[in-house]
């Protein structure tokens, strides 16, 4: 229900249950695991890439697998979201290398909550939030409570969230919801450009700066300067700085290699 492929250190990982908008089974959530198992031993992994087959990019938990019995009777949802969400989304947070999601369509539910803990996101103009959850009685899962205030403010966050009104691709631009917007026809292109920019990036200082801008919103302003202290001690040895500052005094693009 997925397919993925690993080729000069950027992995892209595409959901592939078009007819349903490729909406999370736990057949799916076992692939991705699989994949991330890959992507975590690969040393010398330079970055992911997030997409998905079809019109639509996630539309959340495949509601016809989570239904409640035809008896009436009720479930503990919260199995599937510590078992299956909360693993992928730590994951995907966790990984050393930027994951950047090009969002080729509809995100709903816990798709959306997958799209905001990409690292980059970039969406087609046709793209749409759904908070889809009120809707069905719930709350936002799979780290929605917690992605959502961060990038658009409170005051956004439950609005999308309590009335559950699509956000266009271009309203979550403006918010800072998302990176960029890309004309439906650029789809492919913006999917070879993220994967060439992630091929030939300075992998480490992508990885430290993934690290220290997800680590901020916990942190104090001393506790913050601690860290890129610690962090770019590290890559001040890095072969890509040497680089970076000879690439800079000869005036070339540089030439790095994720080491
Ligand atoms: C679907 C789905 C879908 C199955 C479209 N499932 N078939 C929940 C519970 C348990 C534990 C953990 O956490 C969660 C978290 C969640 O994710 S809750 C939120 C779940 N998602 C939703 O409520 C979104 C449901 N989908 C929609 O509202 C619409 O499909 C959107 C707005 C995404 C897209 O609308 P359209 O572009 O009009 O497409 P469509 O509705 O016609 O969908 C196409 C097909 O995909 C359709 O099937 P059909 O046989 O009629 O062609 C849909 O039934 C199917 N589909 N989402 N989540």
């Amino acid at each position: 229900e997925i397919t993925f492929t690993l080729e000069q250190g950027v992995g892209v990982i595409t959901l592939n249950r078009p007819e349903r908008l490729n909406s999370f089974t736990a057949v799916m959530h076992a692939e991705l695991a699989r994949a991330l198992d890959t992507l975590e031993a690969h040393a010398g992994l330079r970055g992911v890439i997030l997409t998905g087959a079809g019109r639509g990019f996630c539309a959340g938990q495949d509601l016809g697998e989570r239904k409640p019995a035809e008896d009436g009777s009720r479930r503990d949802l919260s199995e599937n979201l510590e078992k299956l969400y909360k693993p992928l989304i730590l994951r995907l947070r966790a990984l050393p290398a930027p994951v950047v999601c090009v969002m080729n369509g509809v995100a709903a539910g816990a798709g959306a909550s997958l799209v905001l803990a990409c690292d980059v996101v970039f969406a087609v103009e046709s793209a749409r939030f759904i908070q889809a959850f009120s809707k069905i009685g719930l709350l936002p899962d799979a780290g929605g409570t917690w992605f959502l205030p961060r990038l658009v403010g409170s005051a956004r966050a439950m609005g999308a969230a309590l009335f559950g009104e699509a956000v266009s691709a271009r309203q979550a631009e403006a918010w800072g919801l998302i990176w960029r917007v890309v004309p439906d026809a650029d789809l492919e292109a913006t999917l070879a450009d993220a994967r060439a920019t992630l091929a030939a990036g300075p992998t480490r200082a992508y990885a430290a700066t993934k690290t220290a801008l997800h680590a901020s919103s916990g942190n104090t302003l001393a506790q913050q300067f601690d860290l890129e202290c610690a962090l770019q001690r590290e890559l001040g040895y890095t072969d890509d700085y040497l680089e970076g500052m000879r690439a800079f005094a000869q005036k070339r693009a540089p030439a790095f290699t994720g080491r």
